[in-house]
């Protein structure tokens, strides 16, 4: 049986359309390996679609004052919309608010319910008793134990760190201010832990490239059972459970088995597995099937461990080939921000250039598994002086002096070649060996590298023949076949990076996509790779990265104007630094609060008096190397619960990765005050 390939690509969120970070990680990559096998003749089919589900889309419903629905058609479109102007093609596209994956989801939730996978546990989640409902961790907010800065409950935006809705100090409802109470609700948990051997085998047998393999074996290392049940009605519905829908990481990769059904019976040659008892063999790598999972390299944990423990605890699947993550994309050497707008958006950028342009720049510019940065000036530089100066010029010349001479692409008799010909058309070949094996292995860079030289062994031909002074008709026409045959080379080469541009070269010689030269009549030569201007690439500019300068300038502005009257947003005065008391205090105990993965709680003295108070630096200090250390603590703060612990003040640390605690730095009395 023939080899098949079905690739995935990340379901979007329907809360956005796409930005250039997508195209280049997920969906250029995945849609130039389907143009790729596909021209070799390969089975292989593109299956992918958008992730409805999820808090971030009610909120964005709710805050626009639509349904959830209503935003998820909206961005379904977007995203679709986008992805046709990328020309990423896809032979199944679907939703994961649809039948097909509802039922798909539940069934498969069953099976692995049938097989002991799942199991009920009584937690305490947050309520809002005012909304009468249970709050998913975004909808509660309050201030960081870690910070004291604004947090969601999932994670602080000030210091970044990962939270807990329970470890909120003065948690509230963010629909209406209130303060939630701990009900009780039961819960279902996936037993990932279960899984970390057969995990482990199956990385190893797997086709995932060193790197991912590597990560892999960490997460697995440290696996949790997975709480998936959600107190909402926005979702998959638990089909054995009244009032609760999956969570959206258990549902949302189930769209690529969904989706592959849209497309019929076929959808089980790609997915069921042919021998049941392959599992047990320990053979998770189907050879006749490859499945390959294109994603940003934020969710590989989900697409290495999660979805692959899902899959071998269901047992009716085939499992994923390889997880081929892209690294993230910088804008202008800074990290991309859709709040604070500092993101190009592809449906701006096509209304502008090719989207060749961009699929070509976004895969020379980097190593697919590396960060790549975008800017307008590299990019005007890349595209002009390798693709037009190179690719774009030798194609140019040798259809336009093959079309002057004899209106159509002369066919000889290869034998009778002379020997600098045949040793082009030799690299002719040798390049698609070298290109074939680098896109096989992800690696698009090289493959247009290697393009873009056989561009410039054709030009030095062209140079060293000198065509316009050859008079013997025979000679000529074997010097315009061989030119011929690198510019049929280049095209077929290039088709899966640039499909637009190779499609119009092919058009105005008349030939088709193969590696084949007809002698068909040629059309009137035109510059098909367009040069960028440096005016345009300023207009542009200006128009695409404007809001954020603007954004900026408006914040320095009322910075200057704010200072100016004095009563500065950001600037405190002494009286107000004069209310916070900062104390030298020493801990005298420590100890691990029970099920919190990040604090610690402490007693300590502050001079006059003992305080218990409880700091988010497990994990960065042993409790034991803590006793005696002499510390800062914020000792006005309104006392506060975490975990269920109650805080008599604030200890002062600083860092993120590496936390790190404020000590005096010369040995002064406990309870000195810090002014
Ligand atoms: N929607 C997250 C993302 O777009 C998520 C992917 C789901 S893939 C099954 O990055
Ligand atoms: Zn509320």
């Amino acid at each position: 049986m023939s080899e098949k390939y079905l690739l995935t690509t990340a379901l979007a969120y329907t809360n956005g359309p796409l930005h250039l970070g997508h195209a280049r990680s997920t969906y250029i990559p995945a849609d130039i390996m389907k143009k790729y096998l596909k021209l070799k003749g390969k089975d292989v089919i593109h299956v992918g679609g958008t992730d409805n589900h999820g808090v971030p889309i009610t909120l964005t419903a709710e805050k626009e004052g639509v349904k959830p629905e209503d935003i998820v058609n909206k961005y379904h479109n977007e995203i679709k919309r986008d992805l046709d102007n990328l020309n990423v093609e896809f032979d199944s596209y679907g939703k994961t608010h649809s039948d097909i994956h509802i039922e798909t989801a539940q069934e498969f939730y069953l099976k692995l319910k049938e097989n002991g996978y799942i199991y009920e546990k009584e937690i305490e989640q947050f309520y809002c008793p005012k909304c009468d409902r249970f709050l998913a961790d975004r909808y509660v907010e309050g201030t960081c134990p870690f910070c004291g800065g604004e947090a969601r409950g999932d994670h602080c935006e000030v210091c970044g760190r990962h939270l807990e809705p329970t470890e909120l100090i003065n948690p509230y409802c963010i629909n209406c201010n209130t303060t939630p109470e701990l009900r009780k609700t039961t819960h279902r948990f996936f037993k990932l832990s279960a899984l970390s051997d057969d995990l482990r085998k199956y990385v190893e047998s797997s086709d995932m490239p060193e790197h991912v393999k590597n990560m892999a074996y960490s997460w697995i290392n440290e696996l949790h059972d997975w709480d998936i049940s959600r107190d909402i009605k926005w979702g998959v519905p638990i089909p054995d459970s009244e009032n609760q829908v999956m969570y959206v990481w258990l549902e949302a990769p189930i769209g690529y088995i969904s989706f592959t059904k849209q497309l019929g019976d076929v959808w089980r040659d790609y997915w069921l597995k042919k021998d049941s008892n392959e599992n047990e063999n320990n053979n998770y790598n189907t050879k006749d099937v490859k499945i390959w999972h294109f994603i940003g390299k934020d969710i590989t944990v989900h697409h290495s461990v999660f979805w692959p423990g899902m899959l071998i605890a269901n047992g009716e699947y085939n499992l994923p080939s390889s997880v081929i993550s892209g690294g993230y994309l910088t804008l202008e050497g800074r990290k991309m921000s859709t709040s604070k707008k500092w993101v190009v958006w592809v449906d701006d950028f096509v209304k502008y250039f090719d989207s060749d342009y961009l699929r070509y720049f976004l895969m020379v510019n980097a190593p697919l598994n590396r960060d790549c940065d975008f800017s307008f000036d590299e990019f005007q530089k890349r595209i002009n002086t390798e693709l037009i100066a190179i690719i774009g010029n030798f194609t140019h010349r040798a259809l336009v002096f093959s079309h002057r001479k004899f209106k159509a692409i002369p066919v000889v008799d290869e034998e009778n070649l002379k020997d600098e010909d045949k040793e082009l058309i030799n690299k002719c070949k040798e390049t698609v060996e070298k290109v074939d094996k680098h896109i096989m292995e992800f690696n698009f860079k090289d493959a247009i590298m290697d393009i873009i030289h056989l561009a410039k062994e054709g030009n030095n031909y062209f140079q060293k023949m000198e065509p316009w002074t050859v008079e013997d008709e025979n000679r000529l026409k074997e010097i315009l076949y061989t030119c011929a045959v690198v510019v049929k080379h280049i095209t077929y080469l290039l088709y899966p990076f640039m499909p637009n541009k190779t499609m119009k070269l092919l058009d105005l010689m008349n030939e088709e996509l193969d590696l084949e030269i007809r002698g068909n009549d040629l059309k009137k030569p035109k510059v098909v790779f367009t040069k960028i201007e440096d005016d345009q690439i300023k207009m542009v500019k200006e128009k695409l990265l404007k809001s954020e300068d603007a954004n900026e300038k408006r914040k320095e502005k009322n910075k200057i104007k704010r200072n100016e009257k004095g009563d500065s947003m950001d600037l405190i005065s002494i009286d107000d630094f004069a209310k916070i008391e900062l104390r030298v205090a020493q801990i005298l105990e420590a100890e691990e609060v029970p099920k919190s993965k990040k604090l610690l709680k402490l007693i300590v003295d502050i001079g006059d008096e003992k305080r218990q108070v409880v700091a988010g630096i497990k994990g960065h200090y042993e409790p034991a190397e803590l006793v005696g250390k002499k510390i800062v603590l914020l000792c006005n703060l309104k006392p506060a619960k975490l975990c269920g612990v109650e805080s008599q003040g604030m200890v002062l640390a600083a860092g993120d990765e590496v936390v790190a605690l404020l000590t005096p730095d010369k040995d002064v009395p406990v309870g000195s005050k810090i002014c």
